[in-house]
């Protein structure tokens, strides 16, 4: 077997490993964030059990960070509380991005992670299946029932070779992307193996398993070996290693070999990840803006080979670079050691450590600025204007164009990466256990913190207009954006839905709201990116009951489902462009449809009088939820409440 099938047989609760089948995975950790997390734990509450299930749960403070009032201030207070009550770690603000923090203080390879955030399989490069989810799925992982999904298919990607100088993991991942496309690693694994991936240090594999996020993936996976144990020793957990390997003569449903001698300093240009093209292409381009960190690249390593590169030089005039330090260990090792100085006499601005510019959140370039930046998303509007053109690169490609004031190529600038220091500095003061007596803990609830909004049992027949036709690769930077005025919103979902397709069409609220609900159409990879349910919980609290569409990606896919919301598939791609705003459209017989479990759902198209088939491949168990109006309610009904 290989390791993702080890893993998966380890945790199996029950289920047929046959790609595509549902199978339910125990989950030993969960991991969230405040931005989703507040929800999360809404939820949990709902649920009505007294402590987390779990090995261990903790939740993180990173995201919500601009305290503009006193709403994400009140959301951190509410989640230090929960977590004191229910059991939970809780990493309080500035001590860094969650998934940076967890792979240096709490992964264990060998264990299954389940997390509020699409970038959840960061851990996958400590030999953990990392799987992230909406908040909804991971609250009920941490009432301990198991999570469910389809079994993924494995593809292999065999690494040969090693890195030349100025070259980084960011580029392995940038050639996957380019190969792939952000819809490539729909419902697959990727494991990483060969000669290639043992000169790989955790710090590297993480970067390019965190940005399997962006192919679509279930997750992404390196072994555990010499080089987990090295890194974990030096953050003084030895004791959590265990070597994790795929089987002599494992097999791999797919397959992929990637030579590293041979890679070359790749881009992602606007708007999109996977828009990747040579470095060598774009060079000379004007640069405004470059940002350094992000769950994807603000590792000690990457900061200290950044602030290598920047010694005694200066920061091209044109340029304003700002740094997130991914934690408040790497941020404290960089000052001590001096690079931080580096750093700021270069010029660089330094933030904390926090997901900052990445989520949205403040420096937001000028206008039409080029911003380049060490993150893994560049969708539009992502950066707080919908007008910038915003680029991916390594951090030595950024730090190359901060000090050239233009797209450079790292290999002229770049001096050799700087590994794993001999030890971590550990200082675990920003991490507060469970409390002892969680009796005592009242949950403080600031004025802003809004009960969830609720739905019915799945009507009969679902009829309405379209709304909206949208295009391919919808992400849900798209249907619900980030940023600082939208983020403090994430506990109050009447508020939040305010903004739903804010930038894509400002007239969507008025409409769904004066026709009291109506269907979203669009193409391939609907939902990419980001696990935020308030994609679906939105349109579900407006009345939107379906989302047509040729494909969906698998988060967004399961929590559409979890809100009772249909992801209906076109059957024939082509009815897709038949379609008009405006149309009307009707479902008809849908309960008893489920009920029977039918998988084709026919719509009739009252407008243009015609009928067209749509697929609605659900599990059993997502065929109840959907009955049921939803995750929450089918809980409830299954244990009686
Ligand atoms: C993102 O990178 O898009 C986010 C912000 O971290 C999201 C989570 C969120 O929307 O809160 C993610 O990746 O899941
Ligand atoms: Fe935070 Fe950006 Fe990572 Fe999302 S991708 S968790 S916003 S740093």
């Amino acid at each position: 077997m290989n390791l993702t099938q080890k893993l998966i047989k380890s945790h199996l609760v029950s289920g047929d490993m046959t790609p595509g089948e549902e199978i339910a995975l125990r989950i030993d950790q969960t991991l969230s964030q405040d931005a989703t997390g507040t929800l999360s734990y809404l939820q949990f509450e709902a649920i009505g059990v007294p402590r987390v299930r779990t090995q261990l749960s903790v939740s993180y403070v990173d995201h919500n960070m601009l305290q503009g009032d006193f709403r994400n201030a009140d959301d951190h207070v509410y989640l230090q509380d929960v977590a004191a009550k229910y059991g939970l770690y809780y990493s309080r603000p500035g001590n860094g991005i969650c998934h940076q923090v967890h792979l240096e203080r709490f992964a264990v390879p060998g264990t299954t992670l389940l997390g509020t955030d699409s970038h959840t399989p960061t851990c996958g490069g400590m030999g953990v299946l990392a799987i992230g989810a909406g908040g909804l799925d991971v609250a009920i992982a941490m009432a301990g029932s198991p999570y469910n999904l389809r079994m993924p298919r494995v593809l292999g990607v065999e690494l040969h070779g090693r890195l030349q100088p100025g070259v980084t993991a960011k580029d392995i991942i940038f050639e996957i992307l380019r190969r792939l496309t952000v819809k490539g690693g729909v419902g697959k694994v990727l494991e990483y193996y060969g000669p290639g991936a043992t000169h790989l240090d955790v710090p590297e594999r993480a970067t390019i398993t965190n940005m399997g996020a962006e192919l679509g993936a279930t997750t992404s996976l390196f072994p555990s070996d010499a080089r987990t144990l090295a890194y974990l020793t030096r953050q003084h957990r030895a004791q959590d290693f265990s070597a994790q390997a795929p089987d002599p003569d494992a097999t791999y449903d797919e397959y992929m070999g990637l030579d590293l001698d041979t890679l070359e300093p790749l881009i992602a240009r606007p708007d999109s990840p996977d828009n990747v093209c040579p470095i060598s292409e774009v060079c000379g381009i004007p640069v405004n803006q470059v940002a350094i960190g992000s769950c994807t690249n603000s590792s000690y390593s990457d900061l200290m080979t950044v602030a290598a590169m920047l010694k005694g030089k200066t920061v091209h005039p044109n340029v304003s670079l700002v740094v997130t330090p991914g934690s408040r260990q790497v941020l404290h090792m960089i000052a001590r050691n001096g690079a931080l100085a580096d750093l700021i006499a270069a010029g660089a601005r330094i933030l904390e450590s926090a997901c900052g510019p990445c989520a949205g959140m403040g420096q937001v370039p000028s206008f039409n600025a080029v911003s380049m930046r060490s993150f893994n998303r560049n969708f539009p509007g992502r950066s707080g204007g919908l007008e910038n053109r915003v680029y991916l690169a390594s951090p030595t490609a950024c730090a190359a164009a901060a000090l050239a004031g233009e797209i450079a190529d790292p290999r002229v600038f770049a001096t050799e990466y700087i590994g794993l220091p001999d030890t971590y500095l550990v200082d675990d003061s920003g991490i507060f256990p469970p409390a002892a007596a969680p009796e005592t803990i009242e949950i403080r609830r600031g004025p802003n913190i809004k009960p969830l909004p609720t739905r019915a049992d799945l009507e009969e027949t679902l009829s309405g207009e379209v709304l909206l036709k949208l295009g391919d690769n919808i992400s849900t930077d798209h249907i619900l954006p980030a940023g600082p005025q939208v983020l403090p919103l994430r506990s109050n979902v009447p508020a939040i839905a305010e903004y739903l397709f804010r930038y894509v069409d400002a007239t969507f609220v008025e409409r769904v709201k004066a026709r009291g609900g109506g269907f979203v159409v669009a193409a391939q990879n609907y939902g990419q990116g980001s696990s935020r349910e308030h994609a679906a919980l939105c349109p579900m609290f407006f009345g939107v009951k379906a989302v047509l569409a040729k494909s969906f990606a698998r988060i967004h896919r399961d929590n559409l489902i979890n809100y009772a919301v249909l992801p209906l598939a076109f059957s024939d791609e082509t009815d897709y462009d038949a379609l008009d705003p405006e149309d009307q459209l009707e479902m008809s017989d849908l309960r008893q449809r489920l009920e029977d479990g039918a998988t084709r759902i026919p719509v009739y198209n009252r407008t243009k009088q015609t009928t067209f088939e749509t697929t609605l491949e659900l599990t059993d168990r997502e065929r109840q939820i959907v009955l049921a109006g939803g995750l929450l309610r089918y809980v409830g009904k299954e244990s009686g409440r």
